[in-house]
């Protein structure tokens, strides 16, 4: 039982998404044409190891991606997005 604790104790632990190295970057999407493509880019996201959150707004044509800069960077991101078929670039 004490193992059991460990395990669910360290698994809060890489869950909380206050650790080092934590980003945020809106990506814009212009090629959402739909309300299923934000589903595909997505899926692209949350696939980059390091990413911990993606949310993709179609209204707005733009992905909100939190990601741990330790494991990956926006390059990574805007190729994932672009390599499902919706090129990226970093909102300003
Ligand atoms: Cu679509």
């Amino acid at each position: 039982m004490k193992k059991l604790a460990t395990v669910i104790a360290l698994a809060a632990t890489l869950s909380s998404p206050v650790w080092a190295g934590t980003k945020t970057v809106t990506l814009s999407v212009p090629g959402m044409d739909c309300p299923v493509c934000p589903i595909t880019v997505k899926k692209a996201l949350t696939k980059v190891d390091g990413v911990a959150k993606a949310e993709v707004n179609f209204d707005k044509r733009q992905a909100v991606v939190t990601f741990d800069d330790t494991n990956t960077d926006i390059e990574k991101l805007t190729k994932a997005t672009e390599d499902a078929g919706y090129p990226a670039s970093v909102k300003k």
